[in-house]
Protein backbone atom coordinates (compact mmCIF):
# COMPACT_ATOMS: atom_id res chain seq x y z
CA UNK A 1 0.00 0.00 0.00
CA UNK A 2 1.53 3.44 -0.82
CA UNK A 3 1.86 6.23 1.47
CA UNK A 4 2.06 10.00 1.92
CA UNK A 5 4.53 12.03 2.42
CA UNK A 6 4.04 13.18 5.82
CA UNK A 7 5.58 16.10 7.93
CA UNK A 8 4.86 17.42 11.27
CA UNK A 9 5.42 21.00 12.23
CA UNK A 10 7.27 21.02 15.48
CA UNK A 11 5.99 23.26 18.59
CA UNK A 12 8.59 26.15 17.06
CA UNK A 13 7.17 25.73 13.92
CA UNK A 14 10.07 24.33 12.13
CA UNK A 15 9.21 22.26 9.21
CA UNK A 16 11.62 22.32 5.89
CA UNK A 17 9.42 23.31 3.58
CA UNK A 18 11.24 22.82 0.29
CA UNK A 19 10.95 19.21 1.40
CA UNK A 20 7.50 19.58 1.78
CA UNK A 21 6.99 21.05 -2.24
CA UNK A 22 9.60 18.89 -3.32
CA UNK A 23 7.40 15.79 -1.48
CA UNK A 24 4.38 17.46 -2.85
CA UNK A 25 5.79 17.41 -6.83
CA UNK A 26 6.94 13.85 -6.66
CA UNK A 27 3.96 12.29 -4.96
CA UNK A 28 1.21 14.47 -5.52
CA UNK A 29 -0.02 15.12 -2.36
CA UNK A 30 1.38 15.71 1.11
CA UNK A 31 0.22 15.84 4.70
CA UNK A 32 1.54 18.47 7.02
CA UNK A 33 0.40 17.71 10.83
CA UNK A 34 0.15 20.32 12.91
CA UNK A 35 -0.30 22.89 10.25
CA UNK A 36 -3.26 24.87 11.91
CA UNK A 37 -2.23 25.52 15.66
CA UNK A 38 -4.97 24.86 18.41
CA UNK A 39 -6.43 27.90 19.42
CA UNK A 40 -6.95 28.41 15.40
CA UNK A 41 -8.50 24.95 15.25
CA UNK A 42 -10.63 25.98 18.36
CA UNK A 43 -11.67 29.22 16.65
CA UNK A 44 -12.72 27.17 13.26
CA UNK A 45 -14.76 24.81 15.11
CA UNK A 46 -16.28 26.98 17.18
CA UNK A 47 -16.71 29.64 14.10
CA UNK A 48 -18.56 26.70 11.92
CA UNK A 49 -20.28 24.59 15.01
CA UNK A 50 -23.82 26.39 14.79
CA UNK A 51 -23.52 26.17 10.67
CA UNK A 52 -22.80 22.78 10.31
CA UNK A 53 -25.58 21.50 13.03
CA UNK A 54 -28.22 23.70 10.97
CA UNK A 55 -26.84 22.31 7.19
CA UNK A 56 -29.32 19.19 6.04
CA UNK A 57 -26.78 16.37 4.40
CA UNK A 58 -27.16 15.65 0.93
CA UNK A 59 -27.16 17.82 -2.58
CA UNK A 60 -29.19 20.54 -3.41
CA UNK A 61 -28.35 19.47 -7.09
CA UNK A 62 -31.26 17.57 -9.33
CA UNK A 63 -29.04 15.90 -11.39
CA UNK A 64 -28.19 12.37 -10.56
CA UNK A 65 -24.09 12.73 -10.91
CA UNK A 66 -23.88 15.52 -8.31
CA UNK A 67 -26.55 14.28 -6.10
CA UNK A 68 -23.94 10.92 -6.15
CA UNK A 69 -20.84 12.88 -6.00
CA UNK A 70 -22.26 15.89 -3.21
CA UNK A 71 -23.14 12.65 -0.97
CA UNK A 72 -26.32 11.81 0.39
CA UNK A 73 -24.54 11.53 3.86
CA UNK A 74 -22.13 14.90 3.78
CA UNK A 75 -23.02 18.33 4.51
CA UNK A 76 -21.04 20.56 2.58
CA UNK A 77 -21.25 24.34 3.44
CA UNK A 78 -20.14 27.12 1.06
CA UNK A 79 -19.92 31.17 1.62
CA UNK A 80 -17.22 30.28 4.31
CA UNK A 81 -15.32 34.04 4.37
CA UNK A 82 -17.92 36.08 6.18
CA UNK A 83 -18.97 33.23 8.32
CA UNK A 84 -15.71 33.19 10.01
CA UNK A 85 -12.55 35.58 11.12
CA UNK A 86 -10.26 32.43 11.78
CA UNK A 87 -11.28 31.27 8.19
CA UNK A 88 -10.01 34.41 6.83
CA UNK A 89 -7.07 34.33 9.05
CA UNK A 90 -6.04 31.07 7.89
CA UNK A 91 -6.53 32.15 4.33
CA UNK A 92 -3.34 34.37 4.89
CA UNK A 93 -1.49 31.93 6.61
CA UNK A 94 2.08 32.23 5.44
CA UNK A 95 2.54 28.69 3.99
CA UNK A 96 -0.65 28.53 2.95
CA UNK A 97 0.27 31.63 0.68
CA UNK A 98 3.35 29.92 -0.47
CA UNK A 99 0.97 26.82 -1.77
CA UNK A 100 -0.67 29.37 -4.12
CA UNK A 101 1.93 31.63 -5.02
CA UNK A 102 4.19 28.62 -5.67
CA UNK A 103 2.26 26.46 -8.26
CA UNK A 104 0.22 29.27 -9.47
CA UNK A 105 2.31 32.54 -10.05
CA UNK A 106 2.45 35.07 -7.25
CA UNK A 107 -1.16 36.79 -7.01
CA UNK A 108 -2.18 34.63 -9.91
CA UNK A 109 -4.89 32.96 -8.64
CA UNK A 110 -8.59 33.54 -6.83
CA UNK A 111 -9.61 30.97 -4.24
CA UNK A 112 -11.63 27.94 -6.23
CA UNK A 113 -13.73 27.09 -3.51
CA UNK A 114 -13.84 26.41 0.27
CA UNK A 115 -16.61 23.99 1.50
CA UNK A 116 -16.77 22.54 5.15
CA UNK A 117 -16.91 18.90 3.90
CA UNK A 118 -18.72 16.99 6.21
CA UNK A 119 -18.80 13.14 5.75
CA UNK A 120 -21.48 11.23 8.03
CA UNK A 121 -22.45 8.40 9.19
CA UNK A 122 -22.71 5.83 6.19
CA UNK A 123 -21.57 7.71 3.75
CA UNK A 124 -20.16 5.73 0.70
CA UNK A 125 -17.16 6.57 -1.20
CA UNK A 126 -17.19 9.38 -3.15
CA UNK A 127 -16.59 9.13 -7.14
CA UNK A 128 -12.34 9.53 -7.50
CA UNK A 129 -11.79 12.27 -9.47
CA UNK A 130 -9.18 14.95 -10.72
CA UNK A 131 -10.26 18.44 -9.38
CA UNK A 132 -8.62 19.95 -12.50
CA UNK A 133 -11.00 18.75 -14.78
CA UNK A 134 -13.49 21.36 -13.73
CA UNK A 135 -11.52 22.92 -16.54
CA UNK A 136 -11.06 20.01 -19.10
CA UNK A 137 -9.25 21.65 -21.93
CA UNK A 138 -5.82 22.51 -19.54
CA UNK A 139 -6.71 19.72 -16.87
CA UNK A 140 -3.68 17.94 -18.02
CA UNK A 141 -1.28 20.56 -19.53
CA UNK A 142 2.05 21.58 -18.06
CA UNK A 143 1.97 22.93 -14.45
CA UNK A 144 -1.10 22.93 -12.13
CA UNK A 145 -4.44 25.06 -13.04
CA UNK A 146 -5.67 24.23 -9.42
CA UNK A 147 -3.85 23.02 -6.06
CA UNK A 148 -6.21 22.68 -2.99
CA UNK A 149 -5.24 22.25 0.83
CA UNK A 150 -8.02 20.00 2.96
CA UNK A 151 -7.68 21.08 6.57
CA UNK A 152 -8.78 18.34 8.77
CA UNK A 153 -11.53 20.15 11.63
CA UNK A 154 -11.73 16.63 13.38
CA UNK A 155 -9.05 13.55 12.83
CA UNK A 156 -9.34 12.30 10.20
CA UNK A 157 -9.18 8.12 10.56
CA UNK A 158 -9.39 5.18 7.64
CA UNK A 159 -13.02 4.41 9.05
CA UNK A 160 -14.88 7.95 8.86
CA UNK A 161 -14.02 9.04 5.90
CA UNK A 162 -10.24 10.07 5.53
CA UNK A 163 -10.15 11.04 1.79
CA UNK A 164 -8.70 8.39 -0.02
CA UNK A 165 -5.94 9.21 -2.69
CA UNK A 166 -3.72 7.39 -5.32
CA UNK A 167 -0.04 8.78 -4.61
CA UNK A 168 1.62 9.74 -7.99
CA UNK A 169 -1.52 9.79 -9.96
CA UNK A 170 -0.95 13.29 -10.65
CA UNK A 171 1.47 12.18 -13.42
CA UNK A 172 -0.71 9.46 -14.87
CA UNK A 173 -1.96 9.42 -18.51
CA UNK A 174 -5.36 9.82 -19.81
CA UNK A 175 -8.21 11.77 -18.57
CA UNK A 176 -8.93 9.71 -16.01
CA UNK A 177 -7.83 6.43 -15.53
CA UNK A 178 -8.69 3.31 -13.24
CA UNK A 179 -7.71 3.63 -9.76
CA UNK A 180 -6.86 -0.30 -8.20
CA UNK A 181 -7.43 0.11 -4.40
CA UNK A 182 -4.14 -1.00 -3.74
CA UNK A 183 -2.46 2.19 -5.56
CA UNK A 184 -4.44 4.07 -3.18
CA UNK A 185 -4.16 4.83 0.47
CA UNK A 186 -6.10 7.35 3.16
CA UNK A 187 -5.04 10.37 4.50
CA UNK A 188 -5.05 9.48 7.92
CA UNK A 189 -4.14 12.72 10.30
CA UNK A 190 -5.02 14.12 13.24
CA UNK A 191 -7.25 17.58 13.56
CA UNK A 192 -5.45 20.38 12.62
CA UNK A 193 -3.46 18.62 9.75
CA UNK A 194 -3.66 19.76 6.02
CA UNK A 195 -3.45 17.65 2.89
CA UNK A 196 -1.67 19.26 0.51
CA UNK A 197 -2.76 17.59 -2.88
CA UNK A 198 -2.30 18.66 -6.60
CA UNK A 199 -5.31 19.42 -9.17
CA UNK A 200 -3.97 16.59 -11.05
CA UNK A 201 -4.14 13.71 -8.24
CA UNK A 202 -6.84 11.01 -7.81
CA UNK A 203 -8.43 11.81 -5.31
CA UNK A 204 -12.01 10.92 -3.28
CA UNK A 205 -13.68 11.51 -0.18
CA UNK A 206 -13.71 8.30 2.15
CA UNK A 207 -16.33 5.70 3.01
CA UNK A 208 -17.71 6.71 7.06
CA UNK A 209 -18.49 3.03 8.35
CA UNK A 210 -19.04 4.81 11.75
CA UNK A 211 -21.96 4.53 13.81
CA UNK A 212 -22.05 8.31 15.00
CA UNK A 213 -19.22 10.03 14.04
CA UNK A 214 -18.68 13.30 11.59
CA UNK A 215 -15.45 13.66 9.82
CA UNK A 216 -15.05 17.46 9.01
CA UNK A 217 -12.61 18.82 6.31
CA UNK A 218 -11.97 22.68 5.35
CA UNK A 219 -11.68 21.60 1.68
CA UNK A 220 -10.25 25.09 -0.15
CA UNK A 221 -8.03 25.32 -3.10
CA UNK A 222 -7.00 28.07 -5.40
CA UNK A 223 -7.35 28.32 -9.07
CA UNK A 224 -5.61 30.41 -12.11
CA UNK A 225 -6.84 33.33 -12.12
CA UNK A 226 -7.32 33.27 -16.08
CA UNK A 227 -10.19 30.31 -15.08
CA UNK A 228 -13.79 30.35 -13.64
CA UNK A 229 -13.63 29.64 -10.50
CA UNK A 230 -16.03 26.61 -8.51
CA UNK A 231 -17.53 29.07 -6.33
CA UNK A 232 -19.29 32.06 -7.12
CA UNK A 233 -17.84 34.23 -4.17
CA UNK A 234 -18.45 37.57 -5.36
CA UNK A 235 -22.63 36.43 -4.99
CA UNK A 236 -22.45 34.65 -2.27
CA UNK A 237 -20.15 37.62 -0.09
CA UNK A 238 -21.90 40.83 -0.15
CA UNK A 239 -20.19 44.15 -0.46
CA UNK A 240 -20.62 44.83 3.04
CA UNK A 241 -18.88 41.82 4.41
CA UNK A 242 -16.39 41.79 1.95
CA UNK A 243 -15.13 45.64 3.11
CA UNK A 244 -14.38 43.94 6.61
CA UNK A 245 -12.49 40.83 5.21
CA UNK A 246 -8.47 41.09 4.94
CA UNK A 247 -6.94 42.72 1.43
CA UNK A 248 -5.45 39.08 0.69
CA UNK A 249 -9.03 37.99 0.96
CA UNK A 250 -10.78 40.43 -0.53
CA UNK A 251 -8.72 39.52 -3.81
CA UNK A 252 -8.74 35.78 -3.18
CA UNK A 253 -12.76 35.94 -3.06
CA UNK A 254 -12.17 38.48 -6.61
CA UNK A 255 -12.92 41.56 -5.62
CA UNK A 256 -9.90 42.34 -7.91
CA UNK A 257 -9.01 42.48 -11.71
CA UNK A 258 -6.87 39.83 -12.63
CA UNK A 259 -3.63 41.11 -14.59
CA UNK A 260 -2.47 38.74 -16.77
CA UNK A 261 1.97 39.16 -17.42
CA UNK A 262 1.70 40.04 -21.26
CA UNK A 263 -1.24 42.19 -20.84
CA UNK A 264 -4.84 42.45 -20.17
CA UNK A 265 -7.34 42.86 -17.32
CA UNK A 266 -10.21 40.40 -16.56
CA UNK A 267 -13.21 40.59 -13.96
CA UNK A 268 -13.47 44.75 -14.36
CA UNK A 269 -16.50 46.28 -12.95
CA UNK A 270 -17.02 49.88 -15.49
CA UNK A 271 -13.73 48.84 -16.92
CA UNK A 272 -12.04 49.03 -14.05
CA UNK A 273 -10.87 47.49 -11.30
CA UNK A 274 -13.38 45.91 -8.74
CA UNK A 275 -11.44 46.45 -5.91
CA UNK A 276 -12.81 50.35 -6.49
CA UNK A 277 -16.11 49.11 -5.11
CA UNK A 278 -14.26 48.88 -1.70
O1 LIG B 1 -13.82 15.33 1.37
C1 LIG B 1 -12.85 14.81 0.84
O2 LIG B 1 -12.06 14.10 1.45
C2 LIG B 1 -12.60 15.01 -0.63
C3 LIG B 1 -13.72 15.73 -1.31
C4 LIG B 1 -13.44 16.09 -2.72
O3 LIG B 1 -12.42 15.80 -3.27
C5 LIG B 1 -14.44 16.85 -3.46
O4 LIG B 1 -15.60 16.90 -3.05
O5 LIG B 1 -14.08 17.40 -4.54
Amino acid sequence: MPELPRFRWNPDRKVDWEDVWRSLDESGGVIVEGFVDDALLGRLQRDFRDAIEAHESGSSSSQKLWIDFHGADTKRITGLAAKSSAWAELLCDEHYCELGDRYLGKDGYYLNTAQLICIGPGETPQLMHRDALNWPHVALGDGEVTITAIFALTDFTEENGATVIAPGSHLWPGTLPQVDPKDCCQAVMPAGSALLYSGKVIHGGGRNRTADEWRVGLHAGFVSGWLRAEENHQLSTSLEAARKLPERVQRLLGFRAYEPELGGRLGLVDYDDPANLL
